[in-house]
């Protein structure tokens, strides 16, 4: 006889939440971040109470945030570790679904619970159902499939017997890995099932490591070997599967320079020979300049996407050949590259085996060094003058005040550009950019999320306005757990960024800075007092040098410490970068969106299609 316990389906859920664990002896789920309404509060809200002990739930502001802060969490822990969310029905759930876009995109682990409506239909409508007058199996939570790698709808209590083995193979399966939703319908989450007590075994979930198919090995060594001057594209899989010391060995052993993306960024420190630094539309010209010329481009771990790839112009030598070494076949094969399936640890090194002794030539040093020397001195403190700072010399201010346990974090606005371009990251993890999805309002809940993963580091998030005013409230939930981290807010009264690209493709300025929006004039913020009011410790500085003394008593101040500095909305660091696609309008009445459309179709010709 199987032995049973009897349990509902919402304290089935956390049980077996429980006993999953990581290598390293870790609940693979750290935490439960949790906003309860009609939807969750009787059965999930009274499973996760009677597991508070071992499993520790957050109460959360904004159900989109509060999942931004989990995501942030295992992004820093590169995917060893997630956190569940919890929402009611209806509103509580949509709200969720961008930040499942985000670990989506990012692949990026995290399991998502929101409540559903009844599956007995007793009630319906119950509060907050929408009513699908054409499919009753509709609701509100179908909006997470597209944007869930696993999708689940629990409409009896034992489906959790096979769906929740899912969800955690999806979470720990690093070719797979990303946002899993259990759309939990309230009555289920109430209702009891007598479930196999060896359901609740404790179970450790290892990190598949694919070892590189020995056809697809071969073909991509020949490329490598009969290739003069290739670059290494390093991206976000790199840090994932652990591989930042295995591909700086491989780049060394055979002279290969290495490009990082955003989120491969720190994979090599900065002043590594071979780091060739920031790639594409906010790369740097070391990188541009290589790839360029490249005749073969060895992706690992990264999406190509347009970033990188600037909109598909940057690799421009017609004989130039593209190897994607991916976990996922889906990236493995973009673009026509030659795949290389595999984890990028064991990967790196059975290519190296099979290349053996190939040393590509190295290309010219003096590249970096002029870089450096070029916008070096953008980031310097000005001289006293009455100009607004620029971001540029904000980015300065913190460079020169970071510590060996900085990590710099950001997701939308100018600052990313800015930062892939200009910060120097001492060793992996030091830059924690969500440029995936580029989501304002992730930045002030991840900078939460990466200081719970790892409390000992010196966490620094870079905020617009634009982005603080579109999410902030974690910002009293950072203050009332006392979690510890520096907000810099550029305050340039708008969004800067998409004003710049507004005038690039020959648009008038027009609703993205105050002054040029309807009633902007009207719009006076004061976010030093803001954020005081939740509880974070704040200032607002007027210049580079205050910024720097506001900067040097971070380290003393607990919870959340805010720094708030008006900023120049125009100026942005004039060199590196490519062309980056952005449809310009093909008529207009305006002469500079014609003169942009003519740049427009000249620079499309560099786009390649094959
Ligand atoms: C949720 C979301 N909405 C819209 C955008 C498009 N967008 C990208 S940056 C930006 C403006 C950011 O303004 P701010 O945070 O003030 O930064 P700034 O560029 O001014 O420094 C907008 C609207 C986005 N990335 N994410
Ligand atoms: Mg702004």
């Amino acid at each position: 006889m199987t032995k049973t316990i009897r349990l509902t389906a919402a304290q089935a859920l956390v049980r077996y939440i429980g006993a999953q664990h990581n290598e390293d002896g870790d609940c693979f789920i750290a935490g439960c971040w949790a906003i309860f309404g009609h939807g969750n509060v009787a059965g999930i809200g009274e499973a996760l109470h009677g597991a508070k002990d071992t499993l520790t739930t957050y109460r959360g502001h904004n159900e989109q945030t509060m999942a931004h802060a989990a995501i942030a969490y295992a992004k820093q822990l590169k995917r060893k570790r997630a956190m569940a969310v919890t929402s009611s029905i209806g509103p509580g759930a949509l709200n969720m679904v961008t930040a499942a876009g985000l670990a989506h995109v990012n692949r990026l682990p995290v399991l998502l619970l929101p409540g559903d409506v009844f599956a007995n239909r007793g009630p319906d409508p119950v509060l907050q159902q929408i009513e699908d007058f054409n499919d009753g199996t509709v609701s509100v939570n179908d909006c997470f499939k597209p944007v869930s790698r696993y999708f689940d709808r629990i409409t009896r209590p034992e489906q959790l017997l096979t769906a929740l083995p899912r969800a955690f193979r999806t979470m720990t399966d690093p070719a797979d890995c990303g946002p899993v939703t259990l759309s939990m319908c309230q009555d289920v989450q109430a209702e009891a099932f007598d479930y196999p007590e060896s359901f609740f075994a404790p179970q450790v979930w290892h990190q598949r490591r694919i070892r590189p198919d020995l056809g697809e090995l071969a073909r991509v060594a020949e490329a490598i070997k009969g290739a003069k001057n290739p670059v290494i594209v390093a991206g976000g899989g790199v840090h994932y599967a652990d591989a930042c010391e295995d591909l700086r060995a491989f780049a060394e052993a055979h002279g290969i320079p290495v490009a990082e993306t955003q989120a491969g960024k720190s994979a090599l420190a900065w002043d590594h020979p071979l780091n060739l630094g920031p790639i594409g539309v906010t790369g740097g010209e070391p990188a541009n300049a290589v790839c360029a010329q490249a005749d073969l481009v060895l992706g690992v771990g990264t999406r190509f996407q347009d970033f990188t790839t600037g909109s598909w112009g940057l690799f421009a030598n017609p004989q130039r050949k593209i190897i994607s070494l991916n976990t996922a076949a889906y990236d493995a094969a973009k673009h026509g590259a030659m795949p290389l399936m595999a984890d990028a640890k064991v990967g790196l090194a059975e290519l190296g085996d099979a290349i053996g002794s190939y040393k590509a030539t190295a290309p010219a040093p003096a590249l970096k060094g002029d870089w450096f020397g070029k916008v070096d001195p953008l980031t310097d403190a000005p001289a006293e003058s009455n100009a607004l700072p620029t971001d540029m010399q904000v980015i300065g201010a913190v460079q020169r005040g970071a510590t060996e346990e900085t990590v710099a974090m950001c997701a939308a606005g100018t600052m990313p550009g800015e930062l892939h371009k200009l910060w120097k990251a001492n060793k992996p993890g030091a830059y924690h950019m969500e440029y995936g999805f580029s989501c304002m309002g992730y930045e002030i809940a991840g900078a939460m999320g990466i200081k719970m993963a790892q409390p000992t580091r010196d966490v620094i998030c870079f905020t617009g306005d634009g982005t603080y005013m579109m999410a902030n409230s974690e910002m009293a939930t950072a203050a009332m757990l006392s979690v510890s981290f520096t907000v810099v807010v550029t305050d340039n009264r708008g969004y800067g960024c998409i004003n710049r690209l507004q005038m690039g493709t020959g648009g008038a300025e027009f609703n993205n800075l105050l002054a040029h929006a309807t009633g902007g004039e009207n719009s006076s913020i004061d976010f030093a007092a803001h954020a005081a009011s939740m509880g974070a410790t704040s200032v607002k500085v007027g210049t580079i040098a205050e910024l720097e003394a506001a900067l040097a008593k971070r380290h003393d101040i607990k919870g959340p410490y805010v720094i708030v500095i008006d900023t120049d909305p125009y100026p942005s660091t004039p060199h590196g970068g490519t062309w980056w696609d952005v449809g310009v309008p093909e008529v207009s009445e305006r002469a500079e969106v014609n003169a942009a459309y003519a740049g427009y179709i000249e620079n499309k010709k560099s786009q390649r299609i094959d």
